[in-house]
């Protein structure tokens, strides 16, 4: 049986049904403020994924398919509360309010994507994060912080089903659960870690089942229901403003896409389970449901992604305009006193890029001499 048909935390099934009733915060308007934010985020990931095919931006890791659970947690995010992503992120820091071009910006290898200072206007929350589980610890430090502080604010993280097995994940649980702090763990469980099935990934039978040997509360939801994510997320911090301790959520879902553009997952999974997984996924059945309730209409619909396309188009725009930053940006950005060894890395980085431009320069002057030579510059890669 398809693990996302299994009874679980749920309000919406993917018939667009109702399965209980709405809970109270669940206005029809708001449902559909949320189901447009799902619209607007898949098509910034086409388009994102497009950016890559041609060149425009470097590896990208789709979010097809986790658009329900990532709006929930961003909308069910308080402004005071700090939020940490992992990479596969998109949909809740867009609802977070942080705009597409920061996404644009730090898959394109622009340091300063990475730029979530307070005087950002971007909150307190902590940027993209791809080494796999590592945010978790930062996470824990955050949520202690907070307690200390003693403000009544939660912090959030989220992680893939994969990360699960890292001991950062295990550890950060583990401190969670013994220093009582205002955390919530959320695990995108879409059922792959790179070629890695969730079957193979874990004994457990549940992954919120790892919330028993840390002391917290652990619960199943389906993460392709905005309805229940939005409802256990929002629970869940509640719980955590109030110091009655972390929580554990698995939103169970399914990865629609290549982990990421630069992987191929027809090399590892049957086109059948993903045609299967596709009856599930999140954006389809609340659509389904608020025409149901006259809540949306073929109208609406319309307006919606000719609307999407413009507020991607915009941010693209925006960020092919951006003035590119210099190779050597990388280093200034990650280390404040560089060591020797670290100075003459850089050094060779400004070198290879100063050569490459006299190269390019040349190539243009004549054109038909040199084009198509294996060091043109691509975009990103200039430096001034
Ligand atoms: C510390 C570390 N080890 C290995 C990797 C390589 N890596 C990138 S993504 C990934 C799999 C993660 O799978 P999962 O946690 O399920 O997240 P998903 O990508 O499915 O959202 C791995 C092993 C990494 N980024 N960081
Ligand atoms: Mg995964």
């Amino acid at each position: 049986m398809n693990v996302q048909a299994m009874p679980m935390h749920r309000f919406i099934d993917h018939h667009g049904q109702l399965v209980r009733p709405l809970p109270p915060w669940a206005s029809l308007s708001l449902l559909a403020a949320c189901y447009q934010d799902m619209v607007l985020t898949r098509t910034y990931d086409n388009k994102a994924v497009a950016l890559q095919r041609t060149g425009k931006l470097g590896t990208y890791p789709s979010h097809l398919g986790s658009e329900a659970m990532g709006i929930a947690i961003g909308r069910a995010l308080q402004p005071s509360d700090v939020f940490i992503p992992y990479y596969r992120d998109l949909p809740a820091m867009w609802a977070r309010g942080i705009p597409l071009e920061k996404n644009l910006q730090y898959w394109g290898g622009d340091e300063r994507g990475s730029d979530f200072s307070p005087d950002e206007g971007h909150c307190r929350d902590l940027p993209f994060c791809v080494p796999i589980a590592t945010q978790c610890t930062h996470a824990v430090g955050v949520a202690a912080a907070l307690k200390i502080q003693g403000n009544h604010q939660a912090a959030l993280v989220t992680c893939g089903d994969g990360a699960t097995s890292k001991g950062d994940f295990l550890e950060s649980l583990n401190c969670a659960g013994a220093w009582n702090i205002p955390l919530v763990f959320v695990i995108n469980n879409n059922q792959w870690a790179i070629s890695v099935p969730r079957s193979i990934q874990s004994g457990a039978e549940w992954l919120s089942d790892k919330a028993k040997g840390a002391g917290i509360e652990g619960i199943t939801v389906d993460g392709n229901d905005l309805v229940a994510m939005y409802d256990v997320v929002l629970h869940a911090l509640d719980k955590a403003r109030k110091g009655k301790g972390a929580t554990l959520i698995e939103a169970i879902s399914y990865r629609l896409s290549d982990h990421t553009t630069a992987d191929d997952a027809s090399r590892y999974r049957t086109d059948d389970e993903l045609q299967d997984a596709w009856r599930y996924e999140p954006i389809a059945r609340l659509k389904q449901f608020l025409e149901a309730q006259e809540a949306w209409s073929d109208t609406d619909e319309e307006r919606l992604q000719q609307r999407s396309k413009e507020v991607v188009e915009q941010a693209v725009q925006h960020y092919q305009a951006l003035t590119p930053q210099p190779p050597e940006s990388g280093f200034d950005y990650l280390y404040s006193q560089p060591d020797a060894d670290l100075l003459r890395q850089r050094d060779t980085v400004i070198n290879k890029a100063l050569r490459m431009q006299a190269k390019q320069t040349r190539s243009e002057q004549a054109p038909h001499s040199e084009s198509g030579s294996k060091e043109d510059v691509t975009q990103g890669g200039k430096h001034e």
